[in-house]
């Protein structure tokens, strides 16, 4: 089959992957089914935990498989019964001629597929288009490669890196586009974390919010650190909302107790202590940052001392996005250090 034929239907399935939910335990994976001419004849993409797998999701739209069909797939089949059935023993059973697949499975128990496959005659070729499934995918697999949440650190500032004037005012520094885009990545997190001075400050709600103000489907856990005791009045524990305090000094002890709970992905919204914290342990994956068309100047940074004395010891990041949003410069930037580390 031609490299075409292959690219666009691993594309196909790259885009059928984001119908899935962002959030939640499982990652998004899509699917399509070719007939021996590089046809697609099947579509599939996976709804969640505890629903079928995107590969079973394909295969359970035709009645029959032709021979040597091609099942083509974002991620490596798996070998594991969880929720669900293994999708390497539906692929054979389906009479499936040659499994291709962008990015290896990092999971302990449902790694293994590519080789099941070939041991049952499959013709399994892996890596295709695999940067862009690793990228689409990023959430997922770092957090599954370092099992804790992924973290992204996200702050809202004037272009002279400030959070606030300094009478600690803060509405509004970015525009309607960058807080609509927030509440967006917001809605697609398991966790909003923040800490209690900020909570104190600000009193957020920390709900994902439409434009128009209604809640998103799914509501992230809303997560305040700190020792500090906070009175129930507070909007962060109005009904909208779960919401838990977490007192202990350790973040690392935080992430292990979320990760244990499901969380996958938490979205660390400051204030600037938390911020600090974060990226002095190196536990930020991600930094999400508007910057808007202001100087404030003055004390309020949105983030403090990050463990930085000599420019040697610079912490260094990526920028994987830029681009105006609205008025607003955003920015997607990774830490630069790969995963496994
Ligand atoms: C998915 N959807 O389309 C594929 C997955 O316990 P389960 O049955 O929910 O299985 C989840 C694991 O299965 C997941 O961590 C990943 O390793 C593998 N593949 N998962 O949710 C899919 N193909
Ligand atoms: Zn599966």
């Amino acid at each position: 089959m031609s490299y075409d034929k292959i690219n666009n239907a691993m594309r196909r399935a790259l885009e059928l992957a984001l119908l899935g939910p962002a959030h939640g335990v499982n990652p998004q994976v899509g699917t399509v089914i070719l007939n021996a001419e590089g046809e697609i004849i099947a579509e599939g993409w996976h709804k969640g935990a505890g629903t079928p797998h995107a590969e079973v999701d394909a295969l359970s739209k035709l009645s029959e498989v032709p021979r040597g069909a091609t099942a083509v797939v974002t991620l490596e089949p798996c070998n594991h019964t969880g929720r669900t059935g293994p999708c390497a023993q539906a692929l054979i059973a389906a009479g499936i001629g040659t499994v291709i697949y962008a990015a290896d499975d990092p999971g302990d128990a449902s790694a293994g597929g590519a080789a099941t496959l070939r041991a049952a005659g499959i013709e399994v070729v892996s890596g295709v288009m695999r940067e862009q499934a690793e990228e689409q995918a990023r959430v997922w697999l770092t957090a599954n490669r370092r099992k804790r949440p992924f973290v992204t650190l996200k702050w809202a500032t004037s272009i002279d890196g400030r959070a606030a004037a300094e009478d600690r005012t803060s509405k509004w520094i970015s525009g309607p586009e960058s807080r609509a885009d927030a509440h967006r990545r917001r809605s697609e997190a398991d966790a909003i974390m923040v800490g209690t001075g900020t909570v104190i400050a600000d009193d957020p709600e920390l709900t994902a919010r439409k434009p128009d103000g209604s809640l998103y489907e799914h509501q992230p856990l809303r997560v305040v650190v700190g020792e500090r005791e906070l009175e129930p009045t507070y909007r962060v524990f109005n009904s909208d909302a779960q919401t838990i305090q977490l007192r202990t000094h350790s973040l690392h002890g935080i992430l292990e107790a979320l990760w244990q709970e499901g969380i996958k992905h938490v979205f660390v919204e400051g204030g600037p202590t938390l911020a600090s914290h974060f990226a002095r342990l190196g536990l930020v994956d991600e930094f999400i940052i508007y910057q808007a068309p202001m100087l404030l100047g003055g004390s309020r940074l949105a983030i403090g001392d990050v463990g930085v004395s000599n420019i040697a010891d610079a912490k260094h990041i990526e920028f994987a996005e830029t681009y105006m949003l609205g008025n607003d410069i955003f920015i997607r930037a990774r830490a630069n250090k790969k995963a496994g580390n």
